[in-house]
């Protein structure tokens, strides 16, 4: 099933060089492609939207500064179920805990600097492109 799904590198995968061995994972995958690509420096009320879910939690104001730290690249990728092949190629939340060959568990320590934001859900795609590329639909 084609869909989309909104992709973030954070600040840390920027600073650190790491958006092109990134982003390479994701090209490679056959079918794939990449309809938006920008960086920007975020703001407090995109973040706040796009983290609804997470607000008043103990580590959403530190996230939130994280985010706003640096430049991020925003995406959005389309293909052959993207939401769950980009999740996987991410590894899950904690970075210790993530596989190898995963985008954290190859690159992450710290739970909030993770290096990529990826949808969960189609519900959650759409929303988040909403918000992040208001002209696409
Ligand atoms: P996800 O990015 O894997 O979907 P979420 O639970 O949606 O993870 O959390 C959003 C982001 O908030 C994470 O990617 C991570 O940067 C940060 N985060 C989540 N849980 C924690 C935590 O327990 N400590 C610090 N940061 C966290
Ligand atoms: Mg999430």
């Amino acid at each position: 099933m084609t869909e989309r799904s909104l992709v973030i590198l954070k600040p840390d995968a920027v600073r650190r060089g790491l958006v092109g061995e990134i982003i390479g994972r994701i090209e490679a995958k056959a079918g794939w492609t990449i309809v938006r690509l920008e960086q920007r420096i975020l703001d407090r009320s995109t973040l706040e939207q796009h983290y609804a879910e997470h607000v008043g939690k103990p580590f959403y104001e530190p996230l939130v500064d994280f985010m706003l730290s640096g430049p991020v690249v925003a995406l959005v990728v389309e293909g052959e179920r993207v939401i769950q092949g980009i999740r996987t190629l991410a590894g899950p939340t904690d970075p210790i805990a993530a596989q190898p060959g995963s985008i954290r568990g190859d690159f992450g320590s710290i739970v909030r600097e993770n290096l990529i934001h990826a949808s969960d859900s189609a519900e959650s795609a759409i929303r988040e492109e909403k918000i992040f590329f208001p002209g696409l639909s």
